[in-house]
């Protein structure tokens, strides 16, 4: 055979499957388009899918072909596996949430689009360079099997320009939004394969280009040459590259240009797709159901109304109703630095029309308000849609909030947080019904089937085969055997394999050798102070001091463990660089100690991402969820790692409660304050005394001895507790985590318990099942059903 690599094997196995989905995918969409029943489409800047090939053998049902014939050739399936770059057009837990919400929707036969952008660059790819973050593009794109461009699916897209008014025969004026400059989407399609069955649905990435083709040519022509790639170029621009940042809203020009690019393609294409059915508008919203994944995509309520009302004539009062009926909102955060405002300024230059639109929609709003609450003009000045600030502001959040039937949050204590703090006065004025609580999932397809294989084979021969992916209350079943000796020695075997796995990855990204019966300690996620990071390293560091303090006699008695941390800092989030680099600070001096050894290792995996949580994910004992009680709205890694058989330490916070609720208390470690007297304590440092718990001072005063090198580099995360308020209540919590860390050890001890420990918990996780809260969307926000799509005889 002529040289045929790694690389070319992952192609032909690649385009192979892709066949099969195209078929599948055609038919999918025929038959959708046949039967003209209701879509959802899923709006989401992020989509942050991690591999394909994987998923799609194990969705279609073929991996073990596929292994057969690879290995005839003298491959390893993994090898293959692993030559595909991760699409990680995404930040965090909202983009990886919306791919398994895609997977579970294709599952559940659902007739759903996802609709996104296509950046040429994703995610950043994270490098460790002496201890501190560095960012290197993620070019993706060099050869993507996965993606269909469609030439033929184009929308122009206007930016810019004025508004004029004209007045028809009839007497009724409309506006033309006129001038500015275009910019033309181009249509990519991915198809995305339900697990076990032939239902393929469609992820469509918008990519930019200029509106006049490859150049101006009259620039060109001109002479003028390098202005007419300059205007391709920034064309191009708008589709360049994913905004790294997580929860944090910095208001870029060009992040709302891209917002409006994406937003506007995506309903060109769902109102062209409505007009071929030639119903009346009417029937729009029992066709038609779109989701706003957070307020990235608000504007598509603005979009729509203006399509209505300029474009096709409707009266205002028929299009807001339409519109109205059309859009659901999730809301993914409550910190106010993540909430979304564009200056009123920015607005005005960039869609004209928009703002005006705005405008009206919140003077019909707040009159609606003021005939329901007189003379109230607080509460006026507080649900309005413009802040009137220096600059004024559009309140996104807001604006999504009036323009939705529905306001959904992600876990139960977010969805009463956000009732009682940030959207109170929208209870009053809609009533509690608009509200929702949908509780996040996970595809346990990747997350435990695909990322798990052993373990997801060894439920299966108890439980009566595969039925526990589609329904994964299943699980339930496993309890049953949590005696059962054999089944037990597997399941341990299981996760000391996935720990000699996950070992030999740190081995050769890190060169740090750990020990994989240590107690595997985990923490990964985005690096943000709300998370808490910070207090993960300061009780390593804690527990760094106590073991030295120990005599050697002492010291042997104590239990192995390694600190595993992961994540990205936004580029321009600088304690969260520095919260990495302390990390790798501790690590450095720790790791080297020969009085210590195995005692205690401390890593940072450098690149965290989609392919590296399937093999961490697995590998862990213990998972930290220990965010600021009220901060996080639901989490999902933390349903992952339970699911995978690890045991979690957090904080009453997000979907960790009712993750205790299903798997009870005694199988899970909370600790710290709750999120109701966070107000409270907060208050207190700032008026009161603030005293910092004495293990935490001594924490302090050995990284300002320079245990850890570089003094300076850390005094901006010390002052942060000690000096600046302590926001986040690292020192209110820190006695309480040092304790339940404590609990942990001594529960580990106990392999027999908490083995135990660990199976309960996994046959009572079937609740966070991603179909689970598809179904409760499909039902309770889309009204959309299951459409199944014959297999050809
Ligand atoms: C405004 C902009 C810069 C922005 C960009 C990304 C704002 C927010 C985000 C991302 C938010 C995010 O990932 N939120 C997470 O959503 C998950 C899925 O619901 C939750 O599990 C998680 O708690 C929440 O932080």
């Amino acid at each position: 055979m002529f040289n045929c690599d790694e690389h070319a094997a992952y192609s032909a196995c690649a385009l192979a499957f892709r066949d099969r989905l195209i078929l599948e995918w055609n038919r999918t969409q025929q038959r959708q388009t046949y039967a003209d029943s209701k879509r959802l489409y899923y709006l989401s800047l992020e989509f942050l899918m991690g591999r394909a090939l994987d998923n799609a053998m194990l969705n279609i049902g073929q991996k073990d072909v596929a292994k057969a014939g690879l290995a005839e050739l003298g491959f390893r399936i993994e090898d293959i596996i692993e030559q595909e770059h991760d699409a990680a057009l995404g930040n965090g837990g909202l983009g990886r949430l919306a791919a398994c919400f895609l997977d579970s929707l294709a599952s559940l036969n659902l007739p759903a689009w996802g609709y996104g952008l296509r950046y040429r660059y994703g995610i950043f790819k994270q490098e460790i360079i002496d201890g501190y973050q560095v960012e290197v593009p993620d070019y993706w794109l060099d050869f993507n099997p996965w993606e269909f461009p469609r030439h033929d699916v184009t929308v122009d897209i206007q930016f810019y320009g004025h508004v004029n008014r004209s007045q028809g025969a009839s007497g009724k004026t409309t506006a033309h939004w006129e001038g500015g400059e275009m910019v033309r989407a181009v249509a990519f399609d991915v198809p995305i394969p339900g697990y076990a069955t032939t239902t393929t649905n469609n992820l469509r990435l918008w990519s930019s280009k200029a509106a006049s083709g490859e150049f101006d040519f009259q620039k060109f022509n001109s002479g003028d040459y390098e202005s007419s790639v300059a205007d391709q170029q920034r064309a191009e621009t708008i589709s360049a590259v994913l905004y790294p940042n997580d929860n944090l809203d910095r208001g870029k020009e060009l992040r709302l240009k891209q917002q409006y690019f994406w937003v506007a393609a995506s309903l060109y294409d769902i109102v062209r797709r409505f007009k071929k059915s030639k119903r009346a508008w009417s029937e729009f919203p029992e066709q038609v159901a779109i989701q706003l994944n957070d307020t990235h995509p608000t504007l598509a309520i603005v979009e729509l109304q203006r399509i209505l009302v300029d474009l096709e004539g409707l009266e205002w009062d028929d299009a807001w109703n339409i519109v109205v009926n059309t859009f659901g909102y999730t809301n993914h955060t409550v910190l106010p630095e993540a909430l979304e405002k564009w200056s009123v300024g920015l607005f005005q230059h960039l869609l004209p029309r928009h703002l005006q639109i705005i405008y009206d929609i919140n003077l019909f709003f707040l009159q609606s308000v003021e005939r329901a609450f007189p003379n109230d003009r607080e509460l006026l000045a507080r649900v309005s849609i413009i802040e009137e600030s220096q600059p004024k502001m559009v309140r996104m959040a807001f604006l999504a909030i009036v323009g939705s039937h529905k306001v959904n949050g992600v876990a139960e204590l977010h969805s009463d947080l956000i009732k009682t703090t940030i959207f109170k006065d929208f209870v009053s004025i809609f009533g509690p019904d608009k509200f929702t609580n949908v509780t996040n999932g996970i595809t346990p397809r990747r997350w435990l089937h695909q990322a798990n294989p052993r373990l997801s084979d060894l439920i299966a021969s108890k439980v009566g085969g595969n039925d526990f992916l589609t329904d994964l209350t299943k699980l339930n079943g496993i309890e049953l055997f949590v005696n059962d000796k054999q089944f037990r020695k597997e399941w341990a075997e299981i996760k000391h394999a996935n720990k000699i796995r996950l070992a030999n990855l740190i081995k050769e990204t890190s060169g740090v050798i750990v020990n994989p019966s240590s107690l595997f300690d985990v923490q990964v996620k985005r690096i943000h102070e709300y998370k808490r990071q910070q207090l993960n390293i300061f009780g390593v560091i804690h527990r760094y001091l106590t073991l030295k303090a120990m005599s050697p006699e002492e010291r042997q008695k104590q239990l192995p463990r390694v600190s595993i941390f992961g994540g990205k800092a936004a580029p321009g989030y600088w304690m969260a660089k520095q919260i990495i680099h302390l990390i790798n600070s501790v690590g450095g001096v720790v790791n080297n100690d020969k009085e210590i050894g195995d005692l205690l290792k401390v890593v940072f995996v450098e690149d965290y991402n989609v392919s590296k949580a399937e093999i961490i994910t697995p590998a862990s004992d213990i998972s930290e969820h220990i965010s600021t009680a009220g901060t996080e709205a639901s989490g999902t890694s933390n349903m992952k790692f339970v699911l995978n058989g690890g045991l979690i330490i957090g904080t009453c916070d997000g979907a960790n409660i009712e993750i205790t609720r299903e798997v009870g208390e005694n199988n899970i470690f909370l600790f710290g304050n709750l999120a109701e007297d966070v107000e409270d304590l907060r208050h207190a440092h700032t008026y009161g005394s603030h005293t910092i718990d004495p293990d935490l001072a001594k924490v302090f005063a050995a990284i300002e001895e320079g245990m850890f090198g570089s003094t300076e580099d850390f005094s901006g995360m010390i002052t942060a507790v000690r000096d600046h308020g302590d926001f986040y209540l690292v020192s209110d919590d820190f006695h309480s985590y040092i304790e339940t860390q404590a609990l942990v050890d001594e529960a580990y001890r106990d392999q027999e318990e908490w083995v135990t420990k660990c199976i309960t918990s996994v046959s009572r996780m079937g609740f966070f099942s991603s179909d689970r809260c598809i179904s409760e969307y499909a039902e309770g926000i889309w009204n959309i059903e299951p459409l199944h799509v014959e297999r050809d005889a």
